[in-house]
């Protein structure tokens, strides 16, 4: 008991450490921005010399700050002595990981440098804001030589305002990122997926009034069909000030005035509305005005609940026909990169007859949460708390809690998402569970309409497989990874296997799978054969559907993804083969059979 509370302090004080998350302007992808997309100029750093003189101090430390890389000398004349040249270096594009676009870079870890030039020409009477979609994992951001700060985190927005720093005309940014893995951060040092670096999201100069709508949130109230509730928040120079919510389609039109923190809070009876569903996912123009600025979304409205073992979507108990995407596309072995690749994965997932996908292991694009709205696909988002981290670290602490922070920030207006998951086969511990404790209060505090999950293991005993994790009793699904007939047991074994749940909450497969080399044919007991794969499907299918409070599954994966774990030289090739999709973009034969599976599928019919 004693060693509990001494943990509960620990983790809170981590909390106080760091404060609370940086804000990021809501929907920058409907403000006024300047892309800063494109080719990159990029020196690889091993030593970081870019960033420390022979005596390892910061360069951006010393008295004169000067001597970096981020100061972009070139050689003009020919008395210039440096020893890097960006003009000269090569490219990356931006959006992507370095990996998948230079071969020496495949495997690299380390400090990469990035270079863009631009040409802006500021309003003195605007702000502006350097936003960054992603960058993996460390990052030290330099405008015109100036270090604007550091940020950590590889899968979450940031910003920096920039008003009065930059130039008219031109104007150059740098970046030091530094994909190093490390033991305390999140994720931790042991993944099973690739850790690209680099710059993996858009980058945009986002011009706002000097007051100017910040965030907002529009959403069902929670347990409510008829009540819009949400909040705007106003941010500079003027916060209390006139705003007004607009959805034209449900003939809404109210005015507020903020606070002076520049907030106001309402709620707003509305009149009969059409639901978002996958089966018809309907968006409502939002529009968000006040004195000097104006934004507007697509928004849908549903409610999310579970009863006993029941998931109701708009009250109707459905079964959610799932399965898991990392944000990689197979066929350039890599991050994806643009709005065509993203839509790829969605429709090989609808092609499946999926209703929902859970985004692993980490904070997806924010584009893509936008097309699961628009397509129609419920969606499990995750933050990168992933097997064995570090519990007691309070640092580590309030970094996962930044994360789950920044994220429901991000997305809390899109419809799609329906659970927030606080981490993934995480081991059960005194520590752990306080650790993981705490991140499932501080997603329902956050966000009180969604359901909140984590994906656990199980445990076996002869034909029974159980599922005890105490951090079960804190959350709103029965949801474990299970790799019946590949890690453990052989697959025709499986329909003798039982499960024994402790928890009275509707039960969601987040994982199980199977590898398989696409195009590699045998018979069903040819391991990495399509055939063994199929299998392994049949056989879990069928044990799986004898559980009266099955609601759903996310079986792994929908695509083959690189890691760096799977080393086997003829079937892996560094390459986790458990995706119904080659990396060649060839479906295999299990595809077909979950295909078939979810096609005759229904809710509330579980045999
Ligand atoms: C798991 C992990 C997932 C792995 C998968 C595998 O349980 O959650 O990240 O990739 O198993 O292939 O072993």
């Amino acid at each position: 008991m004693f060693r509990k509370i001494i943990l509960t302090l620990v983790v809170i004080a981590g909390f106080c450490l760091r404060g609370s998350a940086q804000e990021t302007i809501q929907h920058v992808y409907g403000r006024t921005v300047l892309s800063l997309n494109g080719p990159w100029n990029y020196i690889m750093d091993p030593y970081q010399m870019g960033y420390l003189d022979y005596r390892q101090k910061p360069f951006d430390q010393s008295t004169s700050g000067k001597g970096g890389f981020y100061d972009n000398l070139t050689g003009v004349d020919k008395s210039t002595k440096t020893e890097y040249d960006f003009t000269y270096a090569p490219t990356l594009e931006v959006p992507g990981d370095w990996n998948s676009q230079e071969e020496k870079l495949l495997f690299y870890e380390g400090t990469l440098w990035y270079k863009k030039d631009f040409v802006m020409n500021p309003d003195a009477g605007k702000r502006y804001f350097l936003y960054f979609g992603a960058v993996n994992y460390e990052c030290h951001v330099y405008l015109n030589g100036k270090k604007l700060g550091v940020h950590k985190g590889g899968f979450t927005p940031f910003q920096f305002d920039v008003s009065g720093k930059l130039n008219p005309g031109k104007n150059f940014v740098v970046l030091m990122t530094d994909n190093t893995r490390k033991r305390d951060e999140i994720p931790t040092i042991n993944t099973d997926w690739w850790n690209y670096g680099g710059i993996t999201r858009d980058v945009m100069i986002v011009e706002m009034p000097q007051t100017y709508i910040e965030d907002y949130k529009v959403q069902l109230a929670k347990g409510s069909k008829d009540i819009i509730e949400g909040f705007v928040r106003l941010q500079g120079t003027e916060k209390s000030g006139k705003v007004t919510l607009e959805i034209p389609e449900l003939k809404i039109k109210s005015s507020y005035t903020t606070d002076e923190d520049g907030k106001v809070s309402f709620r707003i009876k509305t009149r009969k509305m059409d639901y978002w569903s996958p089966e018809h996912p309907k968006l409502y123009d939002v529009i968000v005005t006040s004195t000097d600025d104006k934004v507007e979304d697509k928004i849908g409205f549903r409610t999310i609940a579970t009863r006993h073992q029941d998931i109701l979507l708009n009250d109707k108990p459905i079964f959610l026909k799932g399965i898991s995407i990392h944000d990689e596309n197979p066929i350039l072995g890599g991050r994806l990169r643009s709005e065509g690749d993203m839509r790829m994965m969605l429709e090989w997932a609808k092609e499946l007859g999926c209703n929902y996908i859970r985004l692993a292991h980490y904070t997806h694009n924010e584009t893509m949460l936008r097309l699961a709205d628009e397509v129609g696909l419920l969606v499990w988002a995750e933050i990168p708390v992933y097997w064995t981290i570090s519990w007691t670290n309070p640092e580590t602490y309030a970094n996962a809690e930044n994360q789950l922070t920044v994220g429901i920030d991000r997305d809390k207006n899109r419809a799609s998402i329906i659970v927030w998951s606080v981490g993934n086969e995480t081991p059960v511990t005194e520590e752990r569970n306080v650790f993981m404790g705490h991140l499932v209060d501080k997603a329902r505090s956050l966000d009180n309409t969604r359901l909140i999950a984590a994906a656990l293991e199980v445990e076996r005993e002869g034909y029974t497989i159980k599922v005890e994790d105490p951090l079960g009793d804190k959350l709103d699904l029965a949801s474990f990874n299970e790799y019946g007939g590949w890690y453990w047991s052989e697959p025709k074994e499986l329909p003798k296997y039982t499960f024994d749940i402790r928890f009275d909450k509707p039960v969601v497969i987040s994982e199980f799978g199977a590898g398989a080399l696409g195009g590699f044919h045998g018979d069903e007991d040819t391991v990495w054969s399509e055939e063994h794969q199929e299998l392994v499907y049949i056989n879990q299918l069928e044990m799986l559907d004898k559980m009266e409070a099955l609601r759903g599954m996310t079986p792994w994966i929908l695509t083959d993804f690189r890691s760096p774990r799977r080393q086997h030289p003829v079937y892996q090739d560094f390459w986790n083969r458990k995706g119904l999709i080659s990396n060649t973009g060839k479906k295999k034969k299990a595809f077909y059979i979950l295909q078939e599976y979810y096609k005759n599928k229904t809710a509330g019919k579980q045999r």
